[in-house]
């Protein structure tokens, strides 16, 4: 159960941090954020996000939320690495 927990964790520090907290945000403010975000993921600049640069954004996720370099994400990285993406969403 912890490491389904876990799993589903990681899954979504990579996939959703462009749509955290988007409840009280509009179309157009929620748009503009995942267009900030994709600027970030398509390093070739060609509009869309292919699976190398969605893998290589993956990589750095991991890279940035482990922070104690053991190729493992703990629970205390994990929650770290969400406080960080939703202070900078609240800004
Ligand atoms: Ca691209
Ligand atoms: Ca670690």
């Amino acid at each position: 159960m912890k490491k389904f927990l876990i799993s589903a964790a990681i899954v979504s520090l990579v996939s959703v941090p462009a749509f955290a907290n988007t409840a009280d945000k509009s179309d157009a403010e929620i748009r503009a954020k995942v267009q900030e975000h994709i600027k970030t993921i398509d390093t070739n600049a060609d509009g869309s996000i292919s699976k190398a640069e969605h893998d290589a954004a993956s990589d750095r996720m991991f890279s940035e939320a482990d922070t104690n370099k053991d190729g493992q994400l703990s629970l205390d990285e994990m929650v770290a690495k969400k406080q960080s993406k939703k202070a900078k969403m609240d800004r």
